[in-house]
Order: C-alpha cells, then sequence, then structure tokens
C-alpha cells in the first residue's frame, strides 16, 4: 500500500504528506483499512528500533514471576518453643534493628553512623548510603516500617553533588544502585524503579572515557570524571556494574544501560590475556591491560563473581561469559591456590604472572594455553604469600559454579574440595583468634620452593597414590590459639564488620546442606555480639587477637554490615529458602537480583546475538 501510494506520487523518493495520503486514501472506501491497520501495526513494533529507545512510559513486566514469600512483607516472632535456628535468625533480626535504629536516631539521613560517638560519617556522597543498603535486608526481614520511612526519604532524592564534589562510581553502583534495584525487585514499589532509573542516567558519564571502562568517580552535576589513585580502572571497577546496568536495562527497556555495560564486556572478549587471567589494572583510555597482578581479592574481587553471576543472571544465554568464568576459575585454582606447610592450610594468594616467552621454533610445549587472540604461551606465576578476608567470597562463589555449571566430574570434585577448603581456612582465621573474628589480612607461611606449596599437583599425587583420607588442604586441622602453631602472621589485625567468610558460609549451607556452615556462622555471630555491639550499633574491632575482655573497637559501622554481614547470618539461620539461588543472584553487596530471560524485543533493541 504504502510503496503503490509511492509509486503513484510525483515525489516518490520522499514519504507523501499527510495531506497527500489522505486524498489518495479518500477516494479508495474502505479497502484501505485493513493495509492502514497493518501498517500501524508495523510502526507500533518497529517504532522503537527505529528511533533507538523505547516510548517514555516503557515499562517491562518481569517476565518470572517474583513470587517472594515475604509479599507484603509478613513477620511472625518465634514462640518460646521454636526450634533453636527460628531463635538464631530472630537474634540476627534483633542485631539489624539495633543497628538500623541506631544509626536512625543518631545519623539519619548521612551516609553512616559512628557507633561509638553516635557521630554522622558522610564518607560516601552524603547520599544515605546506609539506608540504600540496608533496604532490601529490611523487607526481607520484614520490616516493613523502616522500609516505608526509607523510601519517603529515597523518593526525595535528586542525586546532584555539590561543586566540586565525585561521587565514586563502583560503590555508588554496588551500594545505592544495587540496593534501589533489589528493594525493586522485592517490593516492585515504582519509587524505587524511577529513582534507580534517575541514578542510572546520572552515572552513566562515567563510561564515557575513550575505552568505555569506567572512571573511578563522577560529577552528576557536571558529568565530568575522575581517575583514581592507581590513574588505572580496576578490574572490579570494569565490571561491578555488569549485573545491575543489564537488570536496569531490562526493566526500563533503555539501550543504553546495555550498551555501556556490553562495550566493558566487550573489552574483555578481546582482551591479549591467557586463560582468563585479567589483570587487576585496565588503562582507561585504550582499555588494554595495564599490569601483570592476577588476584582474587581487593582491585578484582567482584569481578570474578559478575562473570558468573551475569551469566546465571539471563538466564544461563550470554555463554562467551560463562567461558571467561571457567577460564579465569581454573587458572585461579592453578596458579593461587597453596597449602602452608605445617597445618595444610589451603588459601587462595595473589601473584605476579610472568610474561611467557614466545615459543621456540619447532618446540612443542607441554600444555598450550590460549589467549583470547588466539595465540599460545605458558605462564607462570611468583605468589604474595597474602591471604585477604575479602578473598573468602570465593568459596561460595566456586560452590555456586558447581551446582549451577555443567562441569565435568573431575573438574566439578576439584571445584568443590577448593571451595570446601578454602570456606575452611577462613573458618580458622576466626577460631584461631582471641575474639573468635578474623583478622582482615594474613601473610601465610610457604614452603621454602613455593612451587612445593601448589595445591593441585599435591592433590593430583594424592589421587595417584590410591585417594587414601580426605584431599590435601580438606584435612581441617583444629583451632591454634597459639601464633607459632597457626602457619601465618597476622598482617592486618582489624576485623572490619566484613561479610565474606559468611557469604561464603551461605551458600555452602545451600548448595552442600551441611550444617556445619550454619554451627560456624552462629559462632561467628556470637563473636559480633560479645566484642563488636555498642550501645547504639556495631563497630569494627581493631585488634581480633587481643585477650581483653571488650577488644579495643573503631567508631565505624560500614553500610555493607547491614546489606550483607546481617543479611547473610539471617539467610543462613531461616530454614525457609527466602532467596532462592535458581531464581536470584546476588550483586556484591549481597543486594539480590531476580534471574530473568532477555525477551525477543530486548534483543532486537540492544542488539543481543
Ligand atoms: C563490600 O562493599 C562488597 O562486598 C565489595 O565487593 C567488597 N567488599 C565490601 C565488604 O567487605
Amino acid at each position: 500500500m504504502l510503496s503503490s501510494l509511492l509509486a503513484r506520487n510525483q515525489y516518490s523518493s520522499r514519504i507523501p504528506s499527510f495531506r497527500e495520503a489522505f486524498s489518495l486514501l479518500a477516494g479508495r472506501p474502505l479497502r484501505w483499512v485493513p493495509q492502514l491497520l497493518g501498517f500501524l501495526v508495523v510502526i507500533w513494533y518497529f517504532g522503537p528500533i527505529i528511533r533507538g529507545g523505547p516510548p517514555d512510559d516503557y515499562v517491562y513486566e518481569l517476565p518470572l514471576p517474583i513470587q517472594h514469600p515475604h509479599l507484603p512483607p509478613l513477620y511472625k516472632p518465634p514462640t518460646a518453643s521454636a526450634n533453636d535456628w527460628k531463635l538464631r535468625s530472630h537474634q540476627v533480626r534483633e542485631a539489624f534493628v539495633h543497628s538500623y535504629k541506631g544509626y536512625r536516631d543518631h545519623a539519619f539521613p548521612a551516609d553512616e553512623l559512628g557507633p561509638m560517638s553516635g557521630k554522622i560519617h558522610n564518607n560516601f556522597n552524603g547520599w544515605g548510603v546506609t539506608i540504600y543498603d540496608a533496604l532490601d535486608t529490611m523487607w526481607i526481614m520484614g520490616l516493613t516500617e523502616y522500609f516505608e520511612e526509607a523510601v519517603k526519604v529515597i523518593g526525595e532524592a535528586s542525586y546532584t553533588t555539590k561543586p566540586k564534589q565525585y561521587v565514586p562510581f563502583f560503590e555508588t553502583i554496588i551500594r545505592h544502585l544495587g540496593g534501589l534495584l533489589s528493594a525493586y525487585a522485592l517490593s516492585k514499589d515504582p519509587i524505587l524503579l524511577q529513582q534507580a532509573d534517575r541514578m542510572g542516567e546520572m552515572l552513566l558519564p562515567a563510561f564515557n572515557s575513550e575505552s568505555g571502562l569506567p572512571a573511578y568517580a563522577i560529577s552528576t552535576r557536571t558529568n565530568a570524571t575522575r581517575g583514581g589513585w592507581t590513574g588505572n580502572t580496576l578490574w572490579a571497577e570494569a565490571l561491578s556494574n555488569q549485573l545491575e546496568y543489564k537488570y536496569l536495562a531490562h526493566i526500563t527497556g533503555k539501550p543504553e544501560y546495555f550498551e555501556k555495560a556490553e562495550r566493558c564486556m566487550q573489552l574483555m572478549y578481546e582482551a591479549n590475556v591467557t586463560d582468563g587471567i585479567f589483570p587487576t589494572q585496565w588503562n582507561t583510555k585504550t582499555g588494554a591491560p595495564s599490569n601483570n597482578k592476577f588476584s582474587v581479592g581487593a582491585f578484582a574481587d567482584s569481578a570474578h563473581e559478575y562473570l558468573l553471576k551475569q551469566w546465571l543472571m539471563t538466564s544461563r544465554s550470554e555463554t562467551k561469559i560463562k567461558d571467561l568464568y571457567l577460564n579465569a576459575s581454573k587458572s585461579i585454582i592453578e596458579h593461587l591456590l597453596y597449602i602452608t606447610p605445617n597445618r595444610e592450610m589451603l588459601y587462595v594468594t595473589d601473584a605476579d604472572m610472568l610474561k611467557p616467552s614466545p615459543p621456540k621454533p619447532n618446540a612443542s610445549p607441554e600444555s598450550p594455553r590460549t589467549t583470547t587472540q588466539g595465540a599460545t604461551s605458558t605462564p607462570s606465576s611468583v605468589p604474595s604469600g597474602t591471604f585477604e578476608h575479602l578473598s573468602c567470597f570465593l568459596p561460595g562463589l566456586l560452590a555456586l559454579g558447581v551446582q549451577t555449571l555443567d562441569l565435568p566430574e573431575s573438574e566439578k570434585e576439584i571445584h568443590l574440595w577448593a571451595a570446601e577448603g578454602l570456606a575452611y581456612s577462613c573458618w580458622l582465621t576466626y577460631a584461631d583468634m582471641k575474639t573468635g573474628l578474623g583478622p582482615d589480612v594474613m601473610s601465610m607461611k610457604m614452603y621454602p620452593k613455593n612451587e612445593d606449596g601448589l595445591w593441585l599437583p599435591r592433590v593430583e599425587k594424592w589421587k595417584q597414590q590410591g585417594r587414601s583420607g580426605r584431599p590435601p588442604g580438606l584435612r581441617e586441622p583444629g583451632a591454634a590459639s597459639e601464633k607459632a602453631g597457626r602457619d601465618y602472621t597476622i598482617y592486618k589485625r582489624s576485623y572490619l564488620l566484613r561479610p565474606e567468610a559468611l557469604e561464603s558460609f551461605y551458600i555452602m549451607w545451600r548448595t552442600t546442606g551441611n550444617p556445619v556452615w550454619r554451627e560456624r556462622g552462629w559462632t561467628i555471630f556470637q563473636a559480633i555480639e560479645k566484642y563488636a555491639k555498642t550501645e547504639i550499633g556495631y563497630a569494627s574491632i581493631v585488634d581480633v587477637d587481643k585477650s581483653s575482655t571488650k577488644a579495643p573497637v573503631k567508631d565505624e559501622m560500614p553500610s555493607y554490615f547491614l546489606a550483607e554481614t546481617l543479611k547473610y547470618l539471617y539467610l543462613l539461620f531461616t530454614d525457609e529458602e527466602i532467596i532462592p539461588l535458581d531464581r536470584w543472584v546476588f550483586n556484591t553487596e549481597a543486594h539480590p537480583i531476580p534471574i530473568f530471560e532477555w525477551t525477543e524485543t530486548e534483543k532486537k533493541l540492544f542488539n543481543i546475538n
């Protein structure tokens, strides 16, 4: 119809004006109605693609029904005859109320509470990070009144920065945006979606670097960006936005959210790295690796998480990402896992990867490695021997991989042993201390020849020798209160109310069903109650190995204590699986985001193949 109109029109190279079209159509009553309807349907369907964006009021319905047991939030206090775990989960809920009430009474709506002094700490953006981080925990615990009050405050926020103020991109994405998205997914309150969209849009120019990697910080007033002290983009910063921006693209239908995040993934697919050994620093301008350090601790940690979790979040559809996770986790197991000489504690460290020398002509390397660009090389590494509390998320991630990936039996076994051995070592670093709380960083005792401590070859040897007893690294030595027997020294003596060990215990409990992880979690919770509780909140511990009944504390209660530490404890002790792992993924700040499938429309809009 349109083409016949064009053919009859003297200006056939252009679209006829409305008046011309109408005068032509008017002479052919009724015959043109079906064609016109068809034309309108075509415009309706392809319109967003032609315009490059969805209609203004476009909001996706989540394809998977989010039937949350707490919709609307329900909570029944346990009766006196309730089982131990119910009572324990109730105690964690009370700990949350204690810390949030303290924040609310003394520091609301500033960023964080000083749990000793009652002072306010505006160490982030001054946007009230504790409110955003605590939001979904309130929902999960059925604290409706706090939740509703918080949503009101959030609804009034504008997210503009003061002149010369820059907000840290990584922290704001994982804490504020992650908190909003998760609370929206749980409650479906449209204010949270509106504010997530607003914040997502205001932070988006952080990706406007030459390479597309995000800057360290951004002024939402001017869109100017700033680099961090390393002058590079950390690997954790490069990727810890995928879950948030991709889910935001899904619920708003806006392609720019998907495209900016996906550009970072593209750089990873194209990077000249071997076997998923993604280094910790990247050149923000060129998008290329800028050092040769391989780590799962600070600078890298959550990027590893986001490889597996974004594959899971989009219903296992983006298989290229799964391959990156498989390669990276294989290399972690091969290059970063060591055991100590006496106690055989399995630990994960970081290492300088030595540049592989180019293969000699005619040489046949024993096991050639493939770079993402197709070249071959054989890397080797020099370990530092440090073991960070931050790395204690790894056992949980490996266990989640074992549960969700279709690994061959032999690999499944290795990944699970690595998860169990590492989670146990994380536990030991708590159990060994006088307070029962784990230090932030340990310096592990190493074999005189580093390679003698590599875990994988020892497991292979144990297999060859007939698999007698437990595999190396899983023999569970008891706690050692005496320093001499520990096989490590404490490098950073603080316990910063961090969640990573408890996060892994939760995933270990849910994926293996072994109740020992709940018991260990309970022991840690009791130590937190004993040493970290103050009159108005909970405080970080200065020295975890001090023998006095009251360990010295810092005037800090990080928002992640309410987002992560208390949430994982609560979920660990609640019998019912409130956030089922086959329906949700936790972002790196423990904000659950629902698993969804890209619709056909989204695939076209976002150019997903
Ligand atoms: C949290 O803010 C996040 O888990 C982040 O990825 C690293 N660690 C802190 C808490 O320790």
